[in-house]
């Protein structure tokens, strides 16, 4: 069972395990919480990223990779590729959403990290409607909650601009 706190702040300044980080399927850093996130870190982060795709591929939505923290106090950074909404049915936008969340939560059990922090993925310029993600995010959450998690405990929501903050407030009392 792990706890989920919503916040209202800046991802880049949580002092947690893992943050995670709303990319896109280059790892390229972009704009938004990326732009922020790999300006913070330090270019360690991008030359871990490329030599992922260059090994790999890219990223497909859904999935997630980790690198290190770079110059963050994190252990580690998840690296979710959320859904670019209006490319997808809206179920499947859902679909690819929700295993954000669930891809992120998995690799933060499986290395062993107590607290991972989110951002609200793909509801900046990917075009997700922010109160149909608080839901599918939600839902996603608390489904998972009493799964048997052994380093898991923590799961914050950081919530950036107010909206995201509004919404998520008032469905999870
Ligand atoms: N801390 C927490 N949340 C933030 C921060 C921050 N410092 N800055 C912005 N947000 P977006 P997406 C919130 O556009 O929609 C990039 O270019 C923001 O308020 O960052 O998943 C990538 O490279 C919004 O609610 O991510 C991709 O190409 C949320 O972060 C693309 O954008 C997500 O907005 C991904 O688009």
């Amino acid at each position: 069972m792990y706890q989920i706190e919503v916040i209202h702040g800046d991802l880049t300044t949580q002092a947690v395990d893992a943050i995670v980080n709303a990319a896109n399927t280059w790892l390229q850093g972009g704009g938004g919480v990326d732009g922020a996130i790999h300006r913070a870190a330090g270019p360690v982060i991008n030359q871990e990223c490329e030599r992922y795709v260059r090994k790999h591929g890219p990223l497909p939505a859904g999935q997630v990779m980790c690198t290190t923290g770079g110059q963050l106090p994190v252990r580690g950074i998840l690296h979710a590729v959320g859904p670019i909404y209006p490319d997808h049915a809206p179920r499947e936008a859902d679909r690819l959403l929700g295993a954000c969340y669930e891809n992120a939560l998995l690799l933060a059990e499986q290395l062993g990290y107590h607290s991972v922090a989110f951002p609200n993925i793909s509801t900046g310029v990917y075009g997700y409607p922010k109160d149909r993600a608080a839901k599918v995010v939600l839902m996603k959450l608390k489904a998972l909650q009493d799964r048997d998690w052994h380093s898991l405990q923590r799961v914050i929501l950081v919530c950036y601009d107010q909206e995201n903050y509004s919404l998520y407030q008032k469905m999870i009392a």
